[in-house]
């Protein structure tokens, strides 16, 4: 079969910051490969619209696949699946990824009958079985695991058991150059481990991946590191370096490879105070950047979102990245309940803040607790508001009140990092979003 993988469009707020590359869709794409299909993939983060119509024109698919982890994509998706519809009645059009994964049958009936089917969970171990039943009995797609079509449920989403299998269809990106993230400009995305052993209300890791926590071994982690081209490298693991003994492996294997990259990393300050030695060491090889998800400058805060740690132990941890000479970037979540002088305690502490610090409205996603607990709350269904930029959930300020708060909180925050220029544009962007 000829299978054609689809990345839609860049969201809004990372224009300025970052581009990723689609590592799930380029696993997806090399399983398919795998199992004896063509396989094109474009990612329209970097490339248009026409140019994916051209595509369906002159090659002709037999099967559409669409990634879609964020919500705020959900629209596009419809809409390209409808148009490739009308073009192209014989294609069979599929969607996965982390929120469709959440919202399939919302999915499927907003498409009106140009999606044929949502298919829940990682895509590369199941997307070949997929195929199969598309090209030799449509009626066996109900045996496909985590699928669900208009009429039938297959059963529940497997996992991979192995992260070790597969190797991402890198070369089948056109644009690869166009990767970046921050200064790390061009980069490349890798997979160290996947899944997180932690249960946070408005996250949805532990809800996607069943709270399976499963490591690459280090010399596939190494093998797959040594065939990136690009000198900067993304480390997409929810939280980087749960077990030591992985990263030092990992760690020490690069080294004795000779590998040299920039690394950008995500991890809890909980667990960079846990493993000193292993970040200390990651720093020797090349570690520039990491993330650590703060959430929140109270203690309240961290139990609403169930962070499992103190504020002692976050500002400890921010204290010690410090201290490596690494660049931190933390996050915090503003709340809805949040006034004038919870915006302003906020933005004192980020002038007084050293590390870069990043706002994001508390917005609660499908497939999180939050959203079981919040959902009747909402004042929108429109997916494309769900970018952790706008309030979907009434607001105690007057909401025009609430987001000049918000936009002048991020104003400070970008102002210690980032040029007049790109800050400008980003305001144009941010203000441009609201109106
Ligand atoms: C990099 C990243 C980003 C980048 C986007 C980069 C890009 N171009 O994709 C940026 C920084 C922009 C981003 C933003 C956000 N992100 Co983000 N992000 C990630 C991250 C860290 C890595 C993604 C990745 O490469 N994963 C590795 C690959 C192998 O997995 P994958 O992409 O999920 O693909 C697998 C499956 O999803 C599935 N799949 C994917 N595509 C397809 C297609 C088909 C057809 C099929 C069948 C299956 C399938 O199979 C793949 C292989 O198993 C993940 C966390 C994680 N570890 O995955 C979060 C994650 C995807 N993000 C998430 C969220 C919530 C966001 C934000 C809303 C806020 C936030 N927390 O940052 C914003 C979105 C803002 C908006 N406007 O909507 C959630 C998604 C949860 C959900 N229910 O929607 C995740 C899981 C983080 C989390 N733990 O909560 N993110
Ligand atoms: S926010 Fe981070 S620590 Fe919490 S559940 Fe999600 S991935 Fe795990």
């Amino acid at each position: 079969m000829k299978l054609l993988a689809v990345h839609p469009s860049r969201l809004t707020y990372s224009r300025l910051f970052l581009c990723l590359e689609p590592l799930g869709l380029e696993l997806v794409a090399q399983a398919s490969r795998e199992a004896g299909h063509k396989v094109k993939l474009i990612d329209l983060q970097v490339e248009s619209a026409k140019d994916y119509f051209r595509i369906i024109k002159s090659w002709r698919p037999n099967a559409v696949a669409f990634s879609c982890n964020y919500l705020a994509n959900v629209p596009e998706i419809l809409d390209l699946a409808k148009a490739t519809k009308l073009n192209a009645p014989d294609c069979f059009i599929f969607v996965g990824g982390h929120s469709a994964s959440f919202i399939a049958r919302d999915l499927l009936a907003h498409a009106e009958g140009a999606i044929d089917c949502v298919l829940r969970g990682e895509g590369e171990a199941v997307t070949p079985l997929l195929l199969t039943a598309v090209e030799n009995d449509r009626a066996s797609i109900g045996q496909v695991p985590g699928a669900i079509t208009l009429d039938i449920e297959g059963p529940p989403p497997v996992y991979m058991q192995s992260l070790d299998e597969l190797f991402p269809a890198r070369d089948l990106l056109r644009k690869r150059r166009k990767y970046f993230m921050g200064f790390m400009d061009p980069c490349a995305s890798i997979e160290f481990s996947r899944g997180c052993p932690w249960d946070c209300s408005f996250c949805s890791a532990w809800t996607f991946y069943g709270r399976k926590y499963r490591l690459v071994s280090p010399d596939k982690a190494v093998d797959d590191l040594a065939r990136i081209e690009e000198p900067g490298v993304f480390i997409v693991d929810d939280v980087a370096f749960i077990q030591p003994e992985h990263g030092i492996a990992i760690g020490e294997e690069i080294l004795k490879r000779g590998i040299k990259k920039k690394l950008y990393l995500e991890t809890r300050g909980d667990v960079l105070l846990r493993n000193k030695e292993v970040f200390a060491f990651w720093k020797r090889i090349g570690l520039e950047w990491i993330f650590v998800g703060l959430e929140a400058i109270d203690e309240n805060g961290l139990k609403k979102y169930r962070k499992r740690t103190t504020l002692d132990k976050s500002f400890e941890a921010l204290e010690f990245a410090r201290s490596l000479g690494i660049q931190v970037a933390v996050n915090i979540i503003a709340d809805h309940d949040w006034d004038e002088s919870r915006f302003e305690i906020v933005r004192q502490w980020c002038l007084e803040s050293p590390e870069i610090v990043n706002i994001s409205i508390n917005t609660p996603y499908p497939g999180t607790e939050s959203w079981i607990t919040e959902s009747g709350r909402v004042t929108t269904k429109d997916y494309r508001l769900y970018d952790i930029n706008h309030a979907v959930l009434p607001t105690f300020l007057p909401l025009l009140r609430f987001y000049e708060e918000f936009v002048k909180t991020q104003q400070i925050m970008k102002k210690s990092y980032m040029g007049w220029d790109a800050l400008k544009s980003l305001g144009k962007t941010i203000l441009g979003n609201l109106l």
